[in-house]
């Protein structure tokens, strides 16, 4: 099948031009000219009008836990429905984490994981692979995965007890990330430090959301940020800090950055227009909804701002949602007297691309950085690159129709498909909206709503990192 998408801006990372795009089967296989001979003696089976809308590669989000267990429960999308819930935004790639907690064996762990995904995606999928547990099976694991296509691993520097890595443990992991080319990724806060915090808070009677965000400051959070990059430093191995919110983190980020060091910052839509006092601060348990770690930071400290700042400067590499949704009902409730049993995580996957595009209606970035972030730079970063996360002759064509003139009114009755019974970004307008959606050459999402299927997605095996410095 042939399909050509016409009069549409082609917007890449690095510029926007009038381009058509022919694909054949799932591949891309050339851009032509508007007009040219060439577009004119095309005949495709299916032509797209795209004239007046933007022309992007399919959004990846590098961060997502589907069906995760913690606390106790497990993060409510299923692969079913938060793949769904991408598809519906634009994002047509995303990498989930695979969890090694204490005393389980990681091949076991992947095993299970591509149990639960496969067949079940709409849009293609990857794994990062958690090591909660550093000991010599899970380092030799490590070099194993490279091979399988999970070339990336997520440490802790939180949670003591359930996923946290000393600091011998890290330094270990990092050895082995030098070694086989791995990229370590790191939950950057200072666990033990938190877990007092936690418990003085609670015997002061501060039970409330709010006192999840005042007993995780940023000073824990740059703290483990410089500490993991020191490690790095040692070992020389590359570090991607995953779901940064304090801007004293970024700057020790883009302080090793400037030194030369392979070390890159990961962001999340709540860090950039949610806050400790208007979400966590909400009225009641109401500031269940936005609990999640790192926590959202203060307003008043201009957290917000600095972080669209080093979207702009690229110390801030990528934009993910860290996609960990609960319901209140049930799941975020087990807290209700005490902030810390609520399970954290917020869900976003279907909402990334505009979130993010607003921040280019309202002057904070460039459109090409928008591509940047949400698409090319994550496909980089993680081995995608070349198949993912670029619109050229010979990658998938996973394609987004992205209508400028467009507008998404976003909340649990307007336009969630997430499985969650209720929105963290509910009462948000978005000036654009995501109209067709591509994945491998099939439309998945068009204008009536979503046409995918839960079997189309594939696993995706990566390569190493092609973005180190
Ligand atoms: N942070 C979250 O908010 N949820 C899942 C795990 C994490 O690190
Ligand atoms: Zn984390
Ligand atoms: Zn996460």
């Amino acid at each position: 099948m042939t399909t050509l998408i016409t009069g549409g801006l082609v917007v890449s990372a690095t510029g926007s031009s009038l381009q058509d795009v022919l694909i054949d089967g799932e591949r891309i296989v050339a851009l032509l000219a508007p007009g040219s001979a060439i577009a004119a003696s095309v005949q495709p089976e299916v032509t797209i009008d795209a004239r007046g809308k933007y022309v992007i590669p399919g959004g990846i989000d590098a961060h997502t836990h589907m069906e995760m267990p913690f606390g106790g429960t497990f993060a409510s999308d299923t692969f079913e429905t938060g793949t769904r819930a991408a598809a519906w935004g634009g994002t047509t790639t995303i990498v989930d984490f695979v969890v090694q907690a204490h005393g389980q064996r990681v091949q076991d762990q992947v095993a299970l994981w591509h149990e639960k995904a496969g067949g079940n995606c709409a849009v293609d999928y990857a794994f990062h692979q958690i090591i909660g547990d550093v000991n010599h099976e899970s380092l030799k694991a490590m070099d194993e995965l490279i091979g399988e296509g999970i070339t990336s691993f997520k440490l802790f520097m939180a949670y003591p007890g359930v996923f946290l890595s000393s600091d011998g443990q890290i330094l270990q992991a990092m050895q082995a990330g030098a070694a086989n080319g791995g990229l370590i990724m790191m939950h950057a806060e200072n666990g033990s430090a938190i877990d007092v915090l936690v418990q003085q808070a609670l015997a002061r009677g501060d039970t409330s959301p709010y006192f999840h965000g005042t007993s995780r400051p940023w000073q824990a959070e740059q703290e483990a940020t410089h500490r993991a990059i020191m490690l790095a430093d040692l070992t020389g191995a590359p570090l991607y800090v995953v779901h940064v919110s304090a801007k004293q983190a970024l700057a020790r980020i883009a302080e090793a950055r400037n030194a030369g060091q392979n070390v890159f910052g990961e962001t999340c839509p709540q860090y950039l227009y949610l806050s400790l006092e208007e979400q966590l601060g909400a009225p009641g348990f109401e500031g269940a909804k936005w609990v999640c770690s790192t926590p959202l930071r203060s307003r008043a400290e201009g957290h917000q701002d600095e972080l669209w700042k080093y979207i702009r400067t690229g110390d801030v590499t990528t934009v993910s949602t860290d996609h960990c949704p609960f319901c209140m009902k049930d799941q975020k409730e087990l807290g209700i007297g005490d902030f810390s049993k609520i399970p954290n995580g917020i869900g976003s996957v279907e909402h990334r691309m505009d979130l993010l595009f607003q921040g280019v209606v309202d002057g904070r970035i460039s459109l090409e950085r928008w591509v940047d972030v949400c698409c090319t730079t994550p496909a980089r970063m993680f081995g995608l690159y070349g198949k993912k996360g670029v619109i050229a002759a010979g990658a998938d064509a996973d394609i987004v129709i992205y209508d400028p003139s467009g507008h998404t009114s976003i909340g649990v009755e307007a336009t969630h498909h997430m499985n969650m019974d209720y929105s963290a970004w509910e009462g948000y307008e978005i000036d654009g909206h995501v109209d067709v959606v591509l994945s491998r050459g099939t439309v998945i999402k068009d204008g009536t709503g979503y046409i995918g299927s839960k079997s189309h997605g594939r696993f995706v095996k990566r390569s190493l990192s092609q973005n180190l410095i």
